[in-house]
Order: structure tokens, then C-alpha cells, then sequence
């Protein structure tokens, strides 16, 4: 019996993939036919009826009718990208077994896909909701799968739940009613009577949940997993994304224009910032702790809803990922791409928490039924790189071919072949966690705190991240039509912090004494004071981490950040290159948004324009600034467009820059000057200060003039 009876692909045919990436001039049908028209179909008579024998037109509808694929239940919408990761050292070997995590000299390809969770593939990316946050490392000893989110805690415990709140959140099914958003009766309905979903809620209502890019969110692993040492030994993991260009948000004014003016804004600021090799990195961040720590915490590590605070189990960071190529085809990569919770190397394994061991089931269903085989394990982007070798056979769509008569264990004919690989040899074993107990239905008594991890959140937001929360908790539930649920959340809030539940109540014209409605200043103000008592937090009150004001992954920097350039006819091309040049020194980008596109005559010279005032507005961008130039400066003062521009940009925040020839079109666009509030003067500043500026992302003691989160 020969040798490699067993080994896949020993025919000498090249691989469906070999042959599509052979370089072909010729136009053929898809099954390598020379095509001599493809513009006519055939027909009898040049005016007569189509006729049945033209398999060239049949065979490309058909293949067109069959081009899409059931989008996924949740998380339909994504974008993804490569990249590699590398840990720092060997360090983590006294903890885990997992080659991807001790062996410094080894770069481990990777393919991420972000997503939002409720909307449809179609729907935009700037809704207020959680973004998945999954990664696929091909690693050495197989696929491993970090199938996490952008936030930390998640809504429920048990994945019983999972449907209930999945149906809650998803347009309303009798009339697919709204679109990607969770500001909706069933949702609220369905949370006011879960109270565990009271963390989740705050993340979902606070600034993370509008983030300024991919790049610039924070990802977590949710779940307590373990790690397994080569010894054997077991310790409990956090898993964390620390985004290197710092964890940033959009306001939701901004959000919600975004998503009429760039559905796309997220995936394509991805897709461009990889292109111009501005590579997004995120740091791989571990809590490592003991099973008898655990047992201490006030609270339970098996339970999805809370986090452990970094204050009490800091964050070491371990390795680094970088996304440093687009995919080559949006369908067979993004879209086709599967991921399972399931997919572990030796060295990492589960917990017991309830949703997790729920995931554990979904996932291998879940792709079953969206790419219609369990074969879809052979799609190039998810075949692992270690080889693959065992009896499973056939089904639809099977590309691998098996020679030989054996397809069964144990077997003589086949040499024994493929053999179990033992522990030592690198066989995946599972740790051997002592169990007893009675089958119960029934959720552990260590659970049951709904409110503490949720105030712990809202105390350590800044002041204006709360008014961040009060101001959305006003609006989802602002447009919730059922009063009874509207009461029902008022009282939840109530008891995360009375600010915020009486804030909200007096939105909804639920608060006794109601007197005006306080000005953002006077919100400021209260919320300053405004901290709870905490629970199930491990005795902190604060955890500086949660807030991405008070404490971010990465210093300011303008790496990634896009700024334009507002320009007519007549614009100061030296104060055009000024601008762009000191930003491109620190790795940031400036765009010239013109009145036309082309270029711009500026005194004898020429300013290419990148976008123009009607198609591009200012929330695609995180700054503005107005060179000089009189006949420029006249021209966009004329424009409504680009007195919008300028306002809005200020508004909502952003740094804004101007020569002193453009003060009146400051002045027009009502932003004061003040460089404190992130409003520059170039005559008495430096681009540089401008450059800090933006670096800085946001200003927001210009409150009172912002238009709201
Ligand atoms: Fe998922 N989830 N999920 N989920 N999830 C899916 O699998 C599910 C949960 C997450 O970019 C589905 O391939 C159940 C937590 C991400 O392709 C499905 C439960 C976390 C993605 C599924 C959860 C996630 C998914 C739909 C409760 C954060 C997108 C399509 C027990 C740790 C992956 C698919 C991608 C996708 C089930 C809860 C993250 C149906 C039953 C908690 C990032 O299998």
C-alpha cells in the first residue's frame, strides 16, 4: 500500500484556484469554452425570439440568479482585511502551550472582518450598534478564531437568550421596520425586561458604539477563556485589541449624517488607509488570572455581562497585529469568510460561561446553512495553512480529491493513516476540568448582580461621555411609541444613576417636577457630580480604562486622520502646501475640497482638487482649514455649502484651521477664534499647533456651541 493513499489533492490537475489564477486573455464560459460574442444573445432572426439552445446566455443568468448567498443572521455587514501578527516574546510560555503566542520569531498571517451586528448587508456603517471584531489567525497548528466584539461585556448570559434579543433588535417583523437601529419598541421592550442587558446597554448608548474608524476601536475577547501551559497547567484569559492610533468616536449628529452621505465610511477609510500603507495595528492585550483570584471577584468571570476592570487585573501587552492588505474580492474573501469560536490551537482552550458554550454550537451551524456545505472549510480563505488530513468525505461542492479505497480509522490498508497525534506531539487535548453537579436549568446565584458593572461604567465616563449617554438614552427611547416601556427603562436608569434616569425621563416628559430642560452647560455641571455606588466591580468605583477621554490605548497623534482644505479659484497655494506638508510630516493626510474639480488657478500656479464641495461634506473629515487667497475666500462665502462646511465642522468638535485672510469666514460661519477650543489662527500660530490640533481629535470644552452626541 502505498504511502500517501490518503493524502488530498495527489492529482496532477491543477486546483480550481491554480486554475482561475492562470492569466488568461481569452473570454471563455465556466467551463473553458472560447467566447466569440458576448455582446448578442442568440436569436432566430435578427429581430426574432431568443432561442433555448444558447447555453452561453443561459449559463451566465443562471450563474448571475445564484450569485448571492444568505447573508449572515447577525453581522451581516462587514468589511475585512490581512495582515500578520507577532507576539513580543516568549514570555507567555509559562502560561499557554499556543505557538502563536511564545514564538517571537514567527509572523502569523491573519484575515479580520469587522461588522455591525443588526443591519443588513446594505446598511450603513455609522449605526449606533456593537461591531464585531473577529479574527482569523492561520496558524501553524491550524486555525485559531478570536471571534470577539468592540465592547467588553455583552447583553446576556445564557445563549438561550441569543434569538430573544437578536429578534428584538432586528427591524420589527411585520412591517422590516427601521433599519439597523435599536431605537425601536421590541428592542426596549425585550431589554426593560432583562435587566442583565444593563451594562451592555451603557457601552451601546456611550461613544463606542459610533466609532471614528475601524482602526481606532478597541476589540475584546468577551468571554473568560483558558490557557493551558505545556505542563499542563490552567490560568483564566481576557483577551483585549489596544488600537494603536487610539480608541475614537464620531458624534451622532455626525453618525447619522454619515450614513446618508457615506453609507460606506468605515470600510472605506479602511480599504484607503491600507492602500496608502497606513496600516491599522492594534496591540493583543491578556488578563491573565488564577482560577482562586476569580473566585474572590465580587462578581462571576463565567458571566458574559461583566468585564474584569483593568484597575483590578491590568492588561499586559503581548504582540502586535498589522492590516496590511486589501482582499483581492469583497464576495470570496469578506463575505465567505467563516468563523467559529470552536476553531482553538493547543494551548488556549473554554470556559464555562453559558454563552460561550452556546457559541460553541452556532457557529459550524450557522455556516453550514450560508454557504451550503460543510465543504465550505475548503474556500481558500478559510482552508487552514497546516495541511489538512482525516476520512471526512464527499458532500456538496467537495473540491478535495481523495484518492485511494481507505476513508475510515482504524484501518491496515491504508498504513494506519492519518494517525492521532498525541498531547506531546501537539494533539489538541482538553483540559481536564473536574465536573461535578445536577442537571439544572438554572442560573447561578454569582449572576444575579444586573446594575453594578453599569455603574462602574457610567462613573468612569468623563463628563461630556455622559452627556454622550444621557443625550442617546433620550433618543432611542425618545422614539419608542409604547409609554409603558418608556416607565419601565426610566426605572432602570434610575437605579444605574439618578441623573441619568431623571435626565431621560425629563425628555420624555416623565419627570414630576419638570422644570426648562437644563442647557448643555448646565448638564455638564450636574453630571460632573453625578457618580453611583457600585457593586459586582471589585470594589472599585472608577476603572480608568472605560473611558477613551480620561485614558486612551495610544497618545494623540494624526496618523490616519484626513483634513480638508476648503479652496476656490484665486486660493494661496502656499498656504495649500503649508498645511499638507506639516501634516504629512506626522502621517496624517489633506485633502483640497474645491469648488469644481480639476484644479484651482492660484496665482500663476495650480492646485489640484481631490473632492469637491457638492459631493464631499465635512463629516467625512476630522478637521478643516481655510487658506487665504481674496477671490477663493469670496467665492466660498457665496456658497451655503461651504459656510456648512465650516460650521459643522466646528460643531461637531473638530479642529479648525484658518489663514488670517479667511477670519471672516470664520466669522461668517459663526466659529469663534479661540486656539484653547481647538480654533486656529495661522497668523499667530504655527501649522504645527493646527497639526496638535487635530491630533487631538476632539475639543469639547466648546460645549454649549457642539451640536449634541
Ligand atoms: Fe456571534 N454569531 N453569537 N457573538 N458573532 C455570528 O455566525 C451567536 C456573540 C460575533 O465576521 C453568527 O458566522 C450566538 C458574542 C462576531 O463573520 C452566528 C451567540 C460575540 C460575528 C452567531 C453569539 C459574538 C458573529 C452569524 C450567543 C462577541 C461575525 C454569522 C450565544 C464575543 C463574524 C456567523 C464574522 C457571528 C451566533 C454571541 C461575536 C449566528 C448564538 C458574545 C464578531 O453563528
Amino acid at each position: 500500500m502505498k504511502d500517501d493513499q490518503n493524502k488530498p489533492q495527489a492529482s496532477n490537475l491543477p486546483t480550481i484556484q491554480e486554475a482561475i489564477q492562470q492569466p488568461t486573455q481569452r473570454l471563455t464560459d465556466n467551463l473553458g469554452h472560447a467566447i466569440s460574442d458576448d455582446q448578442n444573445s442568440l436569436r432566430a432572426g435578427v429581430r426574432g425570439p431568443s432561442l433555448l439552445e444558447d447555453f452561453l446566455l443561459r449559463e451566465k443568468i443562471s450563474h448571475f440568479d445564484h450569485e448571492r448567498i444568505p447573508e449572515r443572521v447577525v453581522h451581516a455587514r462587514g468589511a475585512g482585511a490581512h495582515g500578520t501578527f507577532q507576539v513580543y516574546d516568549d514570555s507567555l510560555s509559562e502560561f499557554t502551550a499556543a505557538k502563536v503566542l511564545t514564538d517571537a520569531s514567527r509572523v502569523t498571517p491573519v484575515f479580520v472582518r469587522f461588522s455591525t451586528v443588526a443591519g443588513s448587508r446594505g446598511s450603513a456603517d455609522t449605526a449606533r450598534d456593537v461591531r464585531g471584531f473577529a479574527v482569523k489567525f492561520y496558524t501553524e497548528e491550524g486555525n485559531w478564531d478570536l471571534v470577539g466584539n468592540n465592547i467588553p461585556p455583552f447583553f446576556i448570559q445564557d445563549a438561550i437568550k441569543f434569538p430573544d434579543l437578536i429578534h428584538s433588535v432586528k427591524p420589527e417583523p411585520h412591517r422590516e421596520i427601521p433599519q439597523a437601529a435599536s431605537a425601536h419598541d421590541t428592542f426596549y421592550d425585550f431589554i426593560s425586561l432583562t435587566p442583565e442587558t444593563m451594562h451592555m446597554l451603557m457601552w451601546v448608548m456611550s461613544d463606542r458604539s459610533i466609532p471614528r474608524s475601524l482602526a481606532n476601536m478597541e476589540g475584546f475577547g468577551v468571554h473568560t477563556f483558558r490557557f493551558i501551559s505545556a505542563q499542563g497547567q490552567s490560568s483564566f484569559v481576557k483577551f483585549h485589541w489596544k488600537p494603536l492610533s487610539g480608541i475614537h468616536s464620531l458624534v451622532w449628529d455626525e453618525a447619522q449624517e454619515l450614513a446618508g452621505r457615506d453609507a460606506d465610511f468605515h470600510r472605506r477609510s479602511l480599504w484607503d488607509d491600507i492602500e496608502a500603507g497606513n496600516f491599522p495595528e492594534w496591540e493583543l492585550g491578556l488578563q491573565i488570572f488564577t482560577e482562586d483570584q476569580a473566585a474572590e471577584f465580587d462578581f462571576d468571570v463565567l458571566d458574559a455581562t461583566k468585564l474584569v476592570p483593568e484597575d483590578l487585573v491590568p492588561v499586559k501587552r503581548v504582540g502586535k497585529m498589522t492590516l496590511n492588505r486589501n482582499p483581492d474580492n469583497y464576495f470570496a474573501e469578506t463575505e465567505q469568510v467563516a468563523f467559529m469560536p470552536t476553531n482553538l490551537v493547543p494551548g488556549i482552550d473554554f470556559s464555562n460561561d453559558p454563552l460561550l458554550q452556546g457559541r460553541l454550537f452556532s457557529y459550524l451551524d450557522t455556516q453550514i446553512s450560508r454557504l451550503g456545505t460543510p465543504n465550505w472549510v475548503e474556500l481558500p480563505i478559510n482552508r487552514p495553512l497546516a495541511p489538512v488530513s482525516n476520512h471526512q468525505r464527499d458532500g456538496q461542492m467537495r473540491r478535495t480529491i481523495n484518492p485511494g479505497r481507505v476513508s475510515y480509522e482504524p484501518n491496515s490498508l491504508g498504513g494506519g493513516q492519518p494517525a492521532e497525534v498525541p498531547a506531546e506531539k501537539g494533539g489538541f487535548v482538553t483540559y481536564p476540568e473536574p465536573m461535578t453537579g445536577v442537571k439544572v436549568r438554572q442560573r447561578a446565584e454569582s449572576f444575579s448582580d444586573h446594575y453594578g458593572q453599569a455603574q462602574l461604567f457610567w462613573n468612569s465616563m468623563s463628563p461630556v461621555e455622559k452627556m454622550h449617554i444621557v443625550r442617546a438614552q433620550q433618543f432611542e427611547l425618545g422614539k419608542v411609541e409604547v409609554r409603558d416601556i418608556r416607565l419601565k427603562m426610566i426605572e432602570h436608569l434610575r437605579r444605574i444613576n439618578a441623573v441619568l434616569g431623571d435626565q431621560v425621563a425629563a425628555a420624555l416628559g416623565e419627570l414630576e417636577t419638570a422644570g426648562p430642560m437644563p442647557s448643555d452647560t448646565e448638564l455638564m455641571k450636574l453630571l460632573e457630580k453625578a457618580v453611583s455606588d457600585t457593586t459586582a466591580s471589585g470594589g472599585l468605583k472608577r476603572d480608568a480604562a472605560l473611558s477613551m477621554v480620561d485614558h486612551n490605548t495610544a497618545p494623540p497623534s494624526v496618523r490616519g486622520r484626513k483634513v480638508a482644505i476648503l479652496a476656490a479659484d484665486g486660493v494661496n497655494a502656499g498656504d495649500v502646501q503649508t498645511i499638507k506638508d506639516a501634516l504629512a510630516a506626522e502621517g496624517g493626510k489633506a485633502e483640497v475640497v474645491g469648488t469644481h474639480l480639476g484644479s484651482l488657478r492660484a496665482d500663476g500656479e495650480e492646485v489640484k482638487v481631490d473632492k469637491t464641495i457638492l459631493t464631499t461634506p465635512s463629516v467625512v473629515y476630522d478637521a478643516v482649514y481655510l487658506p487665504g487667497g481674496a477671490a477663493s475666500l469670496e467665492a466660498l462665502s457665496s456658497m451655503g455649502d461651504a459656510v456648512r462646511f465650516v460650521a459643522q465642522a466646528y460643531k461637531h468638535g473638530k479642529a479648525v484651521g484658518a489663514s488670517h485672510e479667511a477670519l471672516s469666514f470664520l466669522q461668517r460661519s459663526g466659529v469663534p477664534v479661540d486656539a484653547a477650543k481647538g480654533v486656529f489662527d495661522l497668523s499667530k500660530q504655527s501649522a504645527d499647533d493646527f497639526v496638535k490640533g487635530v491630533a487631538q481629535h476632539r475639543f469639547w470644552n466648546r460645549s454649549g456651541d457642539l451640536i449634541p452626541a
